[in-house]
């Protein structure tokens, strides 16, 4: 006999412990593209306390449409060691270019952070969290909060630091920048691929006390060129600005 009680039960019971564990985190992520799913994936390998929002159903970003819809996705050799360490295949297209499934890749992008790291789809980051000069946390809400334009109060998390992953729109970088006036974004500028996939990883960083960049953001907040469907930058992001975290959380 199932009891459809206990199913409820074990769905908010879990659900909260979830939560409770992450409130207080040392690594909190905003967006779940391959960007910040890479550096979900490798900071929570290295043993930090990672909590990943999301505010759509599914995570994967970017990836899932790969360019114009044809859901193939190029990177270049240097991003393939991630591919392996994922357990992502793909295939050599010759003079430097390999492709993989978009399909594989956010789902094989999503499992390893799914394992390392935990996830909180559904869930729109509304502002940041700063005291004396720093970014201490984030604010939370549901994204059909959002969405409804309902007017409910949000929730808050606080990290050690914060990773804005969120893509073109640089959504916290951009909520940092308005109120703290302590920096501005150049603003994402035309297609240069070359230029575009060497900024976003050289380029990942510290924006503010406590909050970092990685990813397309990268090229919002430094004016860089975009790159269009060429992934191996956004991967490479990810991981250096792991790097970059974990040095300065030890
Ligand atoms: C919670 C949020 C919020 C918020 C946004 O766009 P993404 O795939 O980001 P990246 O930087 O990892 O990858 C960029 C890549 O997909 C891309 O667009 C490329 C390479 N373009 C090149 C070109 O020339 O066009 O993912 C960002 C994620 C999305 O899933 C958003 O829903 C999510 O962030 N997000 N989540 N709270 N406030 N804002």
């Amino acid at each position: 006999m199932i009891d459809e009680i206990e199913v409820t039960k074990a769905i908010t019971e879990k659900y909260f412990e979830k939560f409770l564990s992450g409130i207080r985190c040392d690594v909190a992520i905003v967006g779940g593209g391959p960007s910040g799913l890479v550096a979900a994936s490798i900071l929570g390998k290295k043993g930090f306390n990672v909590t990943l929002f999301e505010k759509k159903l599914s995570l994967g970003g970017g990836i899932w449409g790969g360019g114009m819809m044809f859901n193939k996705v190029v990177v270049q050799k240097e991003a393939t060691q991630i591919l392996d360490e994922f357990n992502i295949s793909y295939e050599d297209c010759g003079n430097g270019y390999f492709v993989a499934d978009a399909i594989e890749l956010s789902g094989g992008l999503i499992y390893n952070a799914s394992r390392n790291a935990r996830i909180f789809n559904l869930t729109n980051v509304e502002d940041v969290m700063v005291k004396d000069g720093r970014m201490t946390g984030l604010v939370v809400n549901w994204a059909a909060v959002e969405m409804a334009k309902l007017h409910i109060d949000p929730l808050t998390i606080s990290s050690r630091a914060v990773i804005d992953a969120t893509g073109h729109d640089a959504a916290i970088c951009t909520i940092a920048s308005r109120k703290t006036g302590k920096f501005n974004l150049a603003g994402e500028k035309y297609m240069n691929a070359e230029l575009g996939e060497r900024g976003v990883i050289e380029r990942a960083s510290e924006v503010f006390p406590g909050l970092y960049v990685t990813g397309m953001s990268v090229a919002a907040v430094y004016g860089l060129p975009r790159m269009g469907p060429i992934f191996g930058g956004m991967l490479l992001s990810g991981k250096r600005v792991a790097e970059i975290v974990e040095k300065n959380l030890k």
